[in-house]
C-alpha cells in the first residue's frame, strides 16, 4: 500500500483477561472514547455467540450441550477466522477495531484444561495467520478479586483453579509470541484502568504505526 492509505489505516486493539477482569467494561470505555474523538471504531467480542458457530459454543459453555475438546477449540478458532476479512477491510478502510478477547484466550483456555492432548503449541496452531494487534492489553486481576465480581461461576470454565492456570498460561503464551503487552492493574475501579488503557491508546494514534502483520 502507499504510505498515505497505511497511515489512514484504523488501530486493532486486542483486550485479554481473565474471565470477570473487565473486558467488555474496558472495551466499551475505548468505544465510547474513540467516538468522542470523532474517529470511526468498530467492537468485536469472541466468541461472537450469534454465528452458527458461536451458537453451538455458547450451548457447550453454558452446558446445555457437550463437545469434544478438540472440536470445540476448533470452532472458537473458526468463529475469529469467519470475521476477519470483515475485520481487515474495516481496519484498511480506516476504521479503528477494539476487539474483546482473541487468539490468546483460544490458546490458553484450551490448554488449561485436564487434558494432556491440548498443549499450549497444538492449541495455538490453528491462529496462526490471524492478523497480529496493534495494541494488545491484558487485563490482570487476581482470581480472589475476580470471583466477587456480578455473575461468575456461571459458565463452564468459571472456576478458581482453572482461572490460575489460564492466568499462568497467559503469562507463557506471551512470552512466547515475543508479542509486546500492556500489562493492566485490573483489579482498581473501572476509571482508573480506563485511564491507563486510553493514556496507551492516545500515544499509538500520535505515532500512528499501525502494520499489517499476522501471527507466525
Ligand atoms: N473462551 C473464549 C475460550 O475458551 N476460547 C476462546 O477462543 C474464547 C474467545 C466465555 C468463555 O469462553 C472462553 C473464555 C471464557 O471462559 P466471554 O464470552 O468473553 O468468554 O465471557 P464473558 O462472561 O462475557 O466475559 P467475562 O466473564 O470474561 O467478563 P469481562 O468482560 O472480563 O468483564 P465485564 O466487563 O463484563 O465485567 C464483569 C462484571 O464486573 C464488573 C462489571 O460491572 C460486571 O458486573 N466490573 C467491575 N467491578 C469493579 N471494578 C471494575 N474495575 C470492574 N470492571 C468490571
Ligand atoms: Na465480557
Amino acid at each position: 500500500f502507499p504510505d498515505s492509505a497505511a497511515s489512514k489505516r484504523g488501530l486493532l486493539i486486542v483486550i485479554e483477561g481473565l474471565d470477570r477482569s473487565g473486558k467488555s467494561s474496558q472495551c466499551q470505555r475505548l468505544f465510547d472514547f474513540f467516538r468522542l474523538q470523532g474517529q470511526r471504531v468498530r467492537y468485536v467480542k469472541f466468541p461472537d455467540r450469534s454465528t452458527p458457530t458461536g451458537k453451538m459454543i455458547d450451548s457447550y459453555l453454558t452446558g446445555k450441550a457437550q463437545q469434544d475438546d478438540h472440536s470445540v477449540h476448533l470452532l472458537f478458532s473458526a468463529n475469529r477466522w469467519e470475521a476477519i476479512s470483515s475485520i481487515k477491510s474495516d481496519l484498511l478502510s480506516g476504521m479503528n477495531v477494539i476487539v474483546d478477547r482473541y487468539s490468546f484466550s483460544g490458546a490458553v483456555y484450551s490448554a488449561a484444561k485436564d487434558n494432556p492432548e491440548l498443549s499450549l503449541s497444538w492449541a495455538w496452531n490453528p491462529e496462526i495467520g490471524l492478523l497480529k494487534p496493534d495494541l494488545l492489553f491484558f487485563l490482570d486481576i487476581s482470581s480472589e478479586v475476580a470471583a466477587k465480581r456480578g455473575g461468575y461461576g456461571a459458565e463452564r470454565y468459571e472456576r478458581e483453579e482453572m482461572q490460575s492456570r489460564v492466568r499462568e498460561l497467559f503469562k507463557g503464551l506471551f512470552d512466547r509470541l515475543k508479542i509486546v503487552v500492556y500489562q493492566v492493574d485490573a483489579g482498581r475501579t473501572i476509571n482508573q484502568v480506563a485511564v491507563d488503557i486510553q493514556a496507551v491508546v492516545k500515544g499509538t494514534l500520535a505515532n500512528q504505526q499501525a502494520s499489517t502483520a499476522e501471527f507466525e
